[in-house]
């Protein structure tokens, strides 16, 4: 974040001469970014790879890389799949889980809140809601390090998980096909959108991709983020335990303070003035959702953590016509871990040094040694 704002006192727009790309950190003209598809286009891939001139990694997400009006298809699709009464019926079971999880921890009071908190829950129960078989899941955190990694430079963090990606890419690939997926999972929901004429196989599996890209990773930190700011800010713990119906709205300062996905890229459709900088047409933007939600000039106190705080229009989910899709698959998943600890934790205490998990977009940790004390403080 001390980065970010060396970077931002440079200027609304600053060009990454090393990348040749241009970054936009601040609120407002992020905002307008991302408001207009039509001149910044998803179309030309959302990482650095630019697909005017070179190949994207993978055959590209036909809804996160595409523009208005095919976008408008995909994003209809999911959005039903990932809508409100779907997330109804998943919620009972999801919350089952976060309860036995939490139990079970609680009993070994010091864990690791990565290891056996945000990245087991969600390696649970979002590949079950989906439908996937219960063999190979190891592979969905690998793929989605992976694809999360591709969207920047290439450097020692993309090679690495390159590295024997192939099995892994051929297995994603593989579980997303109609038979490979339960008759009743979110997986099967999307395919039904074929029989539906919505879009055709081939789509729907590229559709099922998009979630099993976007739905592990994303989570798992977002999940890790929100112990690691509980961890840090005794009091708003306190404050949480004391008002547990702020649990939803704690998600977003999370989302806010500590963002699970930091930044994605759009190209320029034709040259255009961005604050009064002139960016000439096809070049690629780096949108930096993370900077965004720090910038002073939109937040009061912008570093404080604070989840009474009013945090409309944050950007943790993006924001416009690619705002996440699968938020309120998100939200539930930290909503119901967050709701069990309320009840079953007195204090969250870092019992040792946390340990970054280094990738190119997004914003975690690798391990957070953590003691769940049952002993109010
Ligand atoms: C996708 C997708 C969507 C959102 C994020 C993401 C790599 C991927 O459609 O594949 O991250």
């Amino acid at each position: 974040f001390p980065a970010y704002e060396a970077v931002r006192a440079l200027g609304p727009v600053v060009k990454l001469t090393r990348y040749n790309c241009y970054a936009v950190l601040d609120f407002q003209e992020l905002g307008q970014v991302l408001e207009d598809w039509g001149t910044y286009s998803s179309a030309a891939g959302v990482g650095l790879i630019n697909f005017h001139t070179d190949p994207p990694w993978r055959p590209k997400s036909i809804i996160l890389e595409v523009d208005p009006p095919e976008h408008n298809v995909t994003r209809r699709v999911l959005n039903r799949v990932l809508s409100r009464p779907a997330m109804e019926k998943m919620r009972q079971a999801f919350a089952v889980e976060a309860a036995a999880l939490v139990s079970e921890l609680v009993a070994r009071q010091s864990i690791d809140g990565i290891r056996d908190l945000a990245e087991l829950y969600p390696l649970k129960v979002f590949p079950d809601a989906v439908g996937l078989n219960k063999v190979g899941r190891d592979n969905l955190l690998k793929y989605g390090t992976l694809a999360f990694n591709a969207t920047c430079p290439r450097n020692h963090l993309f090679e690495e998980s390159m590295q024997g990606a192939d099995e892994v890419i051929a297995w994603i690939m593989s579980q997303c096909e109609r038979q490979a997926l339960t008759p009743d999972g979110l997986g099967a929901q999307v395919f039904a959108a074929v029989d539906r004429g919505e879009v055709n196989e081939a789509e729907a599996g590229m559709l099922v991709r998009s979630l099993l890209s976007a739905g592990v990773d994303t989570t798992i930190n977002g999940l890790g983020n929100a112990l690691y700011c509980f961890a840090r800010f005794p009091d708003q713990w306190q404050l949480l335990k004391a008002r547990p119906e702020l649990a939803r709205s704690a998600i977003d300062e999370i989302l806010r303070y500590e963002g699970a996905v930091m930044n994605f890229f759009r190209t320029t459709t034709r040259e255009v003035e961005l604050a009064g900088c002139r960016i000439p047409k096809h070049e690629k933007l780096l949108v930096m959702f993370g900077a965004a939600n720090r910038d002073p000039k939109r937040w009061p106190d912008a570093d404080r953590f604070d989840i009474t705080r009013d945090t409309k229009g944050h950007m943790g989910f993006g924001s416009g016509v690619h705002m996440c899709v699968g938020q309120m698959v998100a939200r539930l998943e930290v909503e119901l871990i967050l709701t069990e600890l309320v009840k079953q934790v007195d204090t969250l205490e870092i019992t040792g040094p946390p340990v970054r998990r280094l990738n190119n977009a997004l914003r975690g940790l690798a391990s957070l040694p953590l003691r769940l004390g049952p002993e109010s403080p």
